[in-house]
C-alpha cells in the first residue's frame, strides 16, 4: 500500500519527528451525521487534537490514493456531496482503481493507519453484530480487522442499533481485547453504560504499555478501549430502545441492507430524536479524541 499513500506535510513531519498522530476516519463524516454538523464536527476533533498537541490524521481515499491528513477543502466534499463510496477493506482497491472518493470506516481506517505507522485511531461507535444477525449474517468488517491491525480503537463502546451481546462475543472469538475506560460495564454508545462486562483500565499509560508489551509479545491484533459518553450527555437506554426500534422497523420496510444498513439507522435516529442523539454523539466523539491523544501522548 505505501506507494498509495499521500500524507499531508503536517502528517509527515509529525511522524517523521516521532510525534504523536491519531487517525480519524471519514465515514462518520460522509455517511455517519447530516451536513452541515458533520463538517463543523470534522474540524473540531482536528482542533481538540492540535489542542493537546497531538496531530489529527483524517483519512479518505481520494484521486488514486489513501489521503493520510486531510485539508479543508477535502473535508468539505466529504462533508457535501452524495457521490462519496463507504469503503471498507473490499472496497478499497475498487475505489482506488476508479480514482473515486472514499470515505473509509473504522475497518479501513485501521488499515490505513497501521501502513502509514498510525498507532491511535479515535472515533464515535464501532460497527459490530447486527441485531437479527442469526438470520442476516450482518457483521461489520471493523471486527475483523481490529483482530488482524495492530491500532488501538478509542470508541463509546458500540451503538445500541447493535446487539450488544453478540458483538461483545464476537470479539471474545477473535482475539480483541476490549477495555472499558475507568469502568468495568461496556458503554453503550448513547449511554454510558450497559450490563455487559468488561476489563478495566484506569490511565492512558497503562494502555499504551498494554499495547508495547502485545507488539513485544508478536501478537498483532488490535484492541478497543471503550469510553463512556459524559454522563451529562447521556441518553439513557430504556429511552433509546424506543427510537431504535423505530428506525430497524423503517429500515425493515424499505429494504435497507449491506452497507446502507449502518447510515440509514443512524441519520434516521437522528431524525426521530430531534437532533437529540446528534449531540450525544458529538459530545462523545470528542470525549474520544482527547482520550486518543493521551494514549498516543504516552506512546
Ligand atoms: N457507528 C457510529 N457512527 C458511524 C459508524 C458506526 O456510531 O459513523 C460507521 C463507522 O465508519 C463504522 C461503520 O466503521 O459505520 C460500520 O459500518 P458497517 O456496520 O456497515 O460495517
Ligand atoms: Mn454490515
Amino acid at each position: 500500500m505505501k506507494k498509495y499513500l499521500q500524507f499531508s506535510k503536517d502528517v509527515e513531519r509529525t511522524l517523521k519527528n516521532k510525534q504523536p498522530v491519531i487517525a480519524l476516519e471519514s465515514t462518520i463524516i460522509s455517511h455517519g451525521m447530516p451536513y452541515p454538523q458533520n463538517l463543523e464536527v470534522a474540524g473540531r476533533l482536528e482542533a481538540i487534537a492540535r489542542e493537546i498537541g497531538v496531530t489529527p490524521a483524517t483519512i479518505c481515499l481520494m484521486d488514486g490514493k489513501v489521503k493520510i491528513g486531510l485539508e479543508q477543502k477535502d473535508l468539505k466534499i466529504l462533508a457535501k456531496s452524495n457521490d462519496v463510496a463507504k469503503v471498507s477493506r473490499r472496497d478499497i482497491g475498487r475505489i482506488i482503481e476508479t480514482k473515486k472518493v472514499g470515505a473509509t470506516t473504522v475497518a479501513a481506517t485501521i488499515i490505513a493507519a497501521n501502513r502509514a505507522g498510525i498507532k491511535v485511531f479515535a472515533t464515535g461507535g464501532i460497527g459490530g453484530v447486527h441485531r437479527n444477525a442469526e438470520n442476516t449474517f450482518d457483521i461489520s468488517n471493523d471486527l475483523i480487522e481490529l483482530s488482524r491491525i495492530p491500532v488501538i480503537v478509542v470508541s463509546a463502546g458500540a451503538k445500541a442499533i447493535l446487539d450488544l451481546p453478540k458483538t461483545l462475543e464476537y470479539l471474545e472469538t477473535m482475539g480483541v481485547p476490549v477495555y472499558g475506560y475507568r469502568t468495568d460495564k461496556f458503554p453503550a454508545f448513547y449511554s454510558s453504560q450497559s450490563n455487559l462486562k468488561v476489563d478495566k483500565i484506569d490511565t492512558p499509560r497503562q494502555i499504551a504499555d498494554i499495547y508495547k508489551t502485545n507488539i513485544e509479545l508478536g501478537l498483532n491484533n488490535g484492541m478497543l478501549v471503550a469510553n463512556p459518553i459524559p454522563e451529562k450527555y447521556e441518553i439513557p437506554f430504556a429511552e433509546m430502545e424506543e427510537y431504535i426500534d423505530l428506525a430497524l422497523k423503517k429500515a425493515k420496510k424499505n429494504n435497507i441492507t449491506g452497507r446502507e444498513f449502518t447510515p440509514f439507522l443512524l441519520l434516521e435516529i437522528v431524525k426521530i430524536t430531534k437532533g437529540r442523539s446528534l449531540q450525544a454523539n458529538i459530545k462523545l466523539v470528542e470525549n474520544n479524541v482527547r482520550l486518543a491523544c493521551e494514549i498516543a501522548r504516552e506512546l
